[in-house]
């Protein structure tokens, strides 16, 4: 959390996870549907995209979403992709809240496996605890996914609030969303004035 200098609050949102599962097109349905999220008023600023020319994330994704005028979500993804470690720890500075995204496909259970681990390895003991993690289990709709609890077996993800998705049409996105939202409003609730009408 910081304040700016007009004094509004900033929360960073990171989505985390394996390349290709889907956290691009999640940052980009809510910045796409944001209107349907919150009962009081927002702003959304521009969708940010570091692409390499196949339309990986070559750096990250960014886009900041403002409730109330006062209480900005600055969300990014990291880009997935195993050689971009160093970036993702660069991302990951002041992470308030982070949203890991798995890929429900059977055959990318090692790349999975090594997100988890490479984000653990970064955070430490914080995750999940002082930092609040949700988890998308993302791409439901693929031939071959594992079973929610294979899933949350082989990674060690069972006591975080979990979500089924399907990134590409928009399902359980705003509720992995808003339920991380919800928690880190609820953890800097003294900083606030009426979160409660966000959401
Ligand atoms: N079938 C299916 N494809 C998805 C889903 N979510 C994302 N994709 C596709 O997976 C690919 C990678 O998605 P992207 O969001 O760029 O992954 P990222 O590397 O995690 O940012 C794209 O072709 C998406 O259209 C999903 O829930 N189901
Ligand atoms: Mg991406």
């Amino acid at each position: 959390m910081k304040k700016d200098a007009t004094g509004r609050i900033h929360f960073k949102i990171v989505f985390y996870g394996a390349s290709p599962a889907g956290k691009t097109t999640s940052l980009k349905w809510i910045y796409e549907n944001i209107e349907n999220f919150t009962k009081g008023s927002f702003t959304k600023g521009g969708f940010t995209s570091v692409d390499d020319p196949s339309g990986l994330t070559l750096y990250f994704d960014y886009t900041s979403l403002a409730f109330e005028s006062n209480v900005i979500f600055d969300c990014y993804t990291v880009a997935g992709q195993k050689r971009h470690k160093h970036q993702r720890n660069v991302v990951l500075k002041g992470t308030d809240g982070i949203i890991f995204v798995v890929d429900s496909s059977r055959v990318m259970l090692p790349d999975n496996l090594h997100a988890i681990q490479e984000l653990r390895g970064n955070i430490g003991a914080k995750l999940g605890n002082d930092l609040p993690m949700v988890v998308q289990l993302n791409k439901r709709d693929v031939p071959d996914p594992l079973t929610k609890k294979e899933l949350l077996t082989e990674l060690g993800l069972e006591k975080y609030p979990t979500y089924e998705t399907i990134a590409t049409k928009g399902i359980g996105i705003k509720r992995a969303f808003t339920s991380l939202a919800r928690e880190i409003l609820a953890k800097n609730l003294s900083e606030l004035e009426n979160p409660q009408r966000m959401f």
